[in-house]
């Protein structure tokens, strides 16, 4: 028996599914172009009438949004909807300048807590599963997504919100949680605390959805080791809706994109032209039936690629690969281009977790980069292995990795602040822009 919430939409056939992309496009357009001066605008700019769209073979004449375009035009400036039709806001986490502010009309809200159901049915869940949700609640999409979601699946629903890790684990162990749905870091964190407190017996859970933050596949074994589950990866961003644009099936083999909700593309970030499946290039979406703040070709910055191989599923729509890192998430220290994931796989390979921060700095004018990271217990215990030993060897991975000199910590467990969302995994002191 296949876990699917609705199987008449998530195995449609790939033609029937192509001509419902194409006829909701075609009325998307007409949408905004009548409702929304932004689109209407851009749209002339590029010469373009909303009789120009004929399906989905048109969407590349379309030009893209991007977060700057949705900043500049903050809070309303892609609003399609009157603001009376509107039932709630989300809102990005942004730390600098304007915040994203998504609007949502009942039936926008109706499509998101529908995607948050298909994933939830995929991980296994049920009416009779206990659905444990410690992603935040409030501006932050997680908690609300997945809330959603857990209710039109009829599974009890625990809106725990994220922290107070004590808390969390009592309802946990006298409320028999099945399904736990959290940032990975923030399961790696519960798993370290059951540990700790011997609960592993009074533990119920059976499977996680884990997501809003990149993690490996590492991490994901780990996880399930530790909490004795089956981790599934959900992606999604605030813009678009918010967790469930894509999740995953129990192949556990990249997640399936809503196709009847989202059409994806991926182009390559620097010329924006379109690139073949299998080709890793910056994921851009359009919300195919979204009416408040329907997105068109919304560059997200994730890079990663598509996949239409079969799954055995039966799922039909394609799949993302994991994130593999953002276009805009690159650092230039001391002159060397450096993405955070390639430090972290440097650490991984020597087998350290996901338990580290990386410090940037800039001192008289030169740029520091510090790389603090935990022991394992395991490690801890060797005691044949100095320190300094280890400091050596992560200082030599990251210098044939990178090129550069890397100062590096290694520090004993539980010495880095755990996070109850996303981690924070770069402190860029610099100020670069003042
Ligand atoms: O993180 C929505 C979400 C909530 C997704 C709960 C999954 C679970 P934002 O805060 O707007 O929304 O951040 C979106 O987070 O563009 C990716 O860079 C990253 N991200 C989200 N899911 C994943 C994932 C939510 N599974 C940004 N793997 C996105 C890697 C992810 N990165």
């Amino acid at each position: 028996m296949k876990n699917y919430y609705q199987p008449e939409i998530e195995t449609m056939p790939t033609a029937q599914l192509r001509q419902l992309q194409s006829d909701k496009l075609v009325k998307q357009i007409a949408h905004v172009y009548d409702n929304c001066k932004a689109y209407r605008e851009k749209m002339d700019q590029a010469g373009l009438k909303p009789e120009d769209i004929h399906g989905i073979e048109d969407i590349g004449k379309l030009p893209f949004v991007t977060k700057d375009d949705l900043k500049e035009a903050y809070p309303y400036g892609y609003l399609s909807v009157p603001l009376s039709d509107c039932v709630r806001i989300q809102s990005t986490s942004g730390t600098t300048g304007k915040r994203v502010v998504a609007f949502y009309s009942q039936e926008d809200i109706d499509i998101w807590d529908e995607c948050c159901a298909r994933a939830i049915v995929a991980a296994g869940g049920t009416k009779d599963d206990v659905v444990h949700v410690c992603y935040g609640y409030g501006l932050f999409t997680g908690g609300p997504g997945l809330n959603g979601g857990s209710h039109m699946v009829g599974s009890l629903t625990l809106p725990m919100s994220s922290g107070n890790t004590d808390r969390q684990l009592q309802f946990m162990t006298d409320l028999g949680s099945t399904i736990i749905c959290c940032t990975p870091s923030y399961a790696a964190n519960l798993g370290e605390a059951i540990t700790e407190r011997g609960l592993k017996d009074q533990i119920k859970l059976k499977a996680g959805i884990f997501g809003a933050e990149p993690w490996t596949e590492e991490m994901r074994r780990d996880i399930e080791a530790t909490l004795g589950i089956k981790a599934y990866d959900i992606y999604g961003l605030t813009e678009i809706s918010g967790p469930g644009v894509s999740f995953e099936c129990e192949e556990q083999g990249g997640m399936h994109i809503q196709e009847d909700h989202f059409y994806a593309e991926i182009i390559n970030p620097e010329t924006g032209e379109a690139l073949p499946d299998g080709e890793i290039g910056e994921l851009v979406f359009t919300s195919l039936d979204k009416k408040a703040y329907p997105l068109i070709r919304y560059r997200t910055r994730d890079l990663c690629y598509l996949t239409r191989e079969k799954c055995s599923c039966g799922r039909t729509h394609v799949r993302m690969h994991k994130p593999m890192g953002r276009s805009d998430d690159m650092m230039v220290v001391k002159g060397v281009n450096v993405w955070p994931s390639q430090i972290e796989q440097v650490l991984f390979d020597q087998g350290y977790q996901a338990n580290y921060q990386i410090m940037v700095d800039r001192v008289d004018n030169r740029d520091t980069i510090e790389v603090q990271v935990e022991m394992t217990p395991e490690m801890q215990k060797q005691r044949d292995i100095s320190v300094e030993s280890r400091e050596k060897k992560v200082v030599a991975g990251l210098k044939s990795m990178l090129g550069i000199k890397v100062d590096v910590k290694v520090l004993q467990p539980k010495s880095i602040v755990r996070s109850e969302g996303k981690a924070v995994r770069v402190v860029d002191k610099r100020d670069l822009y003042k």
